[in-house]
This record gives C-alpha cells, structure tokens and sequence, in this order.
C-alpha cells in the first residue's frame, strides 16, 4: 500500500549516530518534574499508581498542581552527580524528560507559563542536565510528551470544528516548543516521544511526520523513537504496511520480548523498565518499594535486551529535591560493579547468530571481535551449562570474563561443551567463548535413526 505517512524506508539506519546508539546498549530514562515533590502522596493520602500521574490518581485541579513549581527549589540538585552515578553503572546514554504529561517544563520554554522560570530560582535544569552527562561521554535524548494535561488546547479526540482549531493550535505549540528544544540544545543525539496515543495525534500522522522531519534538519543525524509516529490510517510505531516509523522500536515498555524471538535483532529496538513495578516518577509508598527490582534482576534484563539486539533504558526518578534516593544510588552501584567486570558482553554486543536461546541465559556477541559471551542468569541446579556453537564450528577457550582466567571445560560433540559454574554467584556470572569453525568437516557416519 502507497502511504504518505508511513516509514519513509525499509532500510534501517547505518550511520555513526545510530551505530553510537546500538553499541551504547545501556541507557538511564531520568523521570522527574513536578510530580517528584508529592511523590504519590496527596493531602495524606496515598496513591499507589505512578507518581507522575498523580494529577488524574487524585483528580487534582490544574492550578493546585502547577503550584508546586513553588516548592519545586532543587535544593540538593547536582547534574553533575547524577551524571557520575549514571557513568559508573555504565550507561551510555540518558533520556531526560523534558516535558512529562503534566506540562511542566524542565527548560524556561517561552511557549509556556509552566516551566523552571516559575521555580523561585528560575534555573535552566534541562541545560544543566545536559551540559553534565554530556561532560561525562554521555549521550543525551529528550523524553517529550505530546500529550498535555496543563494546554488549554489538548484534545483526546476530535469531536467538533471547535476542537479541530484547538487541537491545530496544539501542534503547532508542540512543534514550536520542540524546534526551541532543538535549538537550544543541539547537541542532544535524540529526541523519546510518548503520549502520542490519543485518537487526536492518530488522526495526525501527517504532524509526526513533519516533526521527525524539521528535528532531523535542525539536528542532522538525530534520534527519533517509533513512539511518536502514526500514518494516514492511524497506524503507529509501525506504519499500515508493518514498516517501522522512526528510527527504533520503543514499544516494549516495562517488559522484554518473551517468548525470546531472534526476529527482534532484524530491526533496532530499546526497551524502557521501571526499578518498582510501576512508578516512573520518585514515589514515597511503600507498596511501591515492596515492587523495587533487584540489580540482578535489571542485569538480566539488560542481558536480555542485549541478546536480541536491543538497548535497555532503566528508569531512575530522582526526588523532588533533585536527590536521588538512595535505593536508586545503590542499585546503580551495583549495577556498575558488574558492568566494570563484565561490560564487555554488552557495549558494543548483540545477537550471536547461529546460537540457540540456552534455558540458563543468554548469549551475546561482539560483531567486531567475533567474541560470544555466555551470560548465565539462571543457574541449572546440576551446576553446569552446556553451550552449543553454532553447526559447523567449535568453541576453543573459555574465559570467566570477570577475573580474565582460564575456564576447565569438558567436551561433548564437536560443538559442544559442559562448563561447570561455580553455585555461589549472586550476580550473572559471564563466559567469554571463543569458537572457531572446524577444520576438517567431520566424516559422515551411519547414525541411529531413533536417536536423531
Ligand atoms: C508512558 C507514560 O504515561 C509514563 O508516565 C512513562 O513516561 C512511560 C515511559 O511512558 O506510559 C506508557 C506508555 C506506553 C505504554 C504504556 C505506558 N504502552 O505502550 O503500553
């Protein structure tokens, strides 16, 4: 089908930009605004659904809400520390929102009344942010959220001609505030679009595309996540004839692809995850904490990701005072010790084509080195793994990658082999196999039928 709208090629994209994207593989998603300082709690009471929808949790009127810009002082903010933090767990790059549903805007935007310049310090937060990480190797992405619970012209859906010149001065507000992004700091690599899930933004694909469009020309090379695109027909994130729109799959939200599907390495992809189970924003419940994911767990799904060729973007909701907590700052810590250790079957890995999905983790590979890794995540109760190469090759060494030694193994078949895994890792333990193809194919032999 002929589309106007739809993805603009089936190719994906191979330029530096992209292949930083797809080596950084590990990205930190920083939630914060407005909803930081309530964390979830309203006049006493407590909403456990996610912090930054607290305004419709507790159906708070909007100037009440915006209020808070006056409380909003950051006494305890330090870009420069976040950025460390992130640095050390071993992210790459950052997706920073600059404007969450609530409309509150991190940078003294002019097309708003709602912004840092209505904080008692009128501090550019945004810029701050950016400056740090970006001083730390860090690559910067801007979270945008289309939909807007604070302009006067946000529409759900299109009801009346009212509504269609209301919704027309919408986008043009979004588009606006977005080309101020794009100029103010073009130095960013993307830009994240969420809240594009109304009929209203469906019914303007024609707008996504132009808003792709002028951020690749304001920014050339620049990032743009599926999130924001529909086509003609209302179609999103992938176009009416199934062709991704935008530069990588950002569907996967809070959860991974499962069953495992090698089919998700044909295109590239990011996946975001919340530490609790369902907060972006900091929230201050306790039935929130008890959700609170353990390191090894986000390892695994990083590992996860990383085995189909996609990147995880793990979610940090930094307090409303710009701390952040220190279950968070712990977390990244630990994060980070395993990443020192093991980051190589991470950074710069992907898919090991060829290889099956093991039952006890998942295997990556670095296209460069040829190098495949062995992450093991659930540990067989026999206390050994049984990797298998590819048919046609065989694995030669195998290297504990956190302590760089020589792995005894046992060989099986040709291709493959028993490595023993010592029981007490608490953490993913890695295997560095080296595999090489066969010299001599081997001689074919009659082989039992009932055994095959
Ligand atoms: C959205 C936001 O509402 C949320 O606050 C957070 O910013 C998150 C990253 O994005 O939430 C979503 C978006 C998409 C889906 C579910 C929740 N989805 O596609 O299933």
């Amino acid at each position: 089908m002929q589309l106007k709208y739809g993805a603009q090629t089936t190719q994906r994209r191979d330029d530096p930009t992209m292949r930083a994207f797809r080596r950084d593989r590990f990205g930190q998603f920083i939630h914060w605004g407005l909803y930081a300082l309530p964390a979830g709690v309203w006049r006493g009471e407590t909403y456990d659904f996610a912090a930054e929808f607290l305004p419709k949790s507790a159906n708070i009127p909007d100037a009440d809400w915006q209020a808070l810009a006056a409380d909003f002082t950051v006494d305890r903010f330090d870009a420069a520390e976040w950025a460390r933090t992130a640095k050390a767990m071993g992210a790459r790059y950052v997706t920073v929102t600059a404007k969450h549903h609530d409309g509150f805007c991190l940078w003294p935007s002019e097309y708003s009344d709602t912004t840092v310049a209505a904080t008692p310090h009128g501090r550019d937060l945004l810029g701050e942010i950016v400056a740090a990480y970006e001083a730390e190797g860090i690559a910067v992405h801007l979270y945008y959220s289309v939909l807007d619970w604070h302009h006067p012209d946000w529409r759900y859906r299109i009801e009346s001609a009212d509504d269609e010149a209301s919704f027309a001065r919408f986008l043009t507000f979004a588009q606006n505030q977005l080309r101020e992004l794009a100029t103010r700091y073009p130095t960013v690599r993307g830009f994240w679009f969420d809240g594009t899930w109304d009929e209203s933004v469906k019914a303007n694909g024609g707008w996504t595309l132009e808003v792709e469009r002028m951020l690749k020309e304001l920014i050339p090379g620049v990032l743009v996540n599926s999130r924001l695109r529909a086509d003609e027909n209302g179609a999103r994130h992938r176009d009416s004839n199934g062709d991704l729109m935008g530069d990588f799959f950002s569907g996967y939200e809070r959860r991974l692809p499962d069953p495992w599907d090698r089919s998700m390495a044909e295109h590239d992809w990011e996946a975001c995850m919340t530490i609790p189970q369902n907060s972006w924003g900091h929230h201050a419940s306790a039935a929130v904490a008890a959700t609170r994911k353990q390191p090894a767990e986000l390892i695994e799904q990083l590992a996860h990701a990383v085995s189909l060729s996609g990147n995880l973007l793990l979610n940090f909701g930094p307090m409303g005072d710009g701390a952040l907590p220190a279950f968070e700052v712990e977390i990244a810590r630990e994060i980070g010790d395993w990443m020192r250790a093991n980051g190589e079957a991470i950074h710069g890995c992907g898919m090991a084509p060829g290889w099956d999905y093991p039952g006890w983790g998942y295997y990556t590979q670095n296209a460069d080195t040829g190098a495949t890794y062995a992450i093991v995540t659930r540990m067989p109760v026999s206390g050994v793994i049984k990797p298998q190469a590819p048919a046609g090759t065989s694995i030669r060494s195998v290297r504990a990658l956190a302590t760089g030694e020589e792995v005894e193994f046992a060989r099986l078949d040709d291709q493959t082999i028993s490595i023993p895994v010592p029981r007490e890792a608490r953490v993913p333990i890695v295997f560095a196999l080296e595999a090489e193809r066969e010299q001599a194919p081997a001689p074919s032999q009659e082989v039992n039928p009932d055994v095959a």
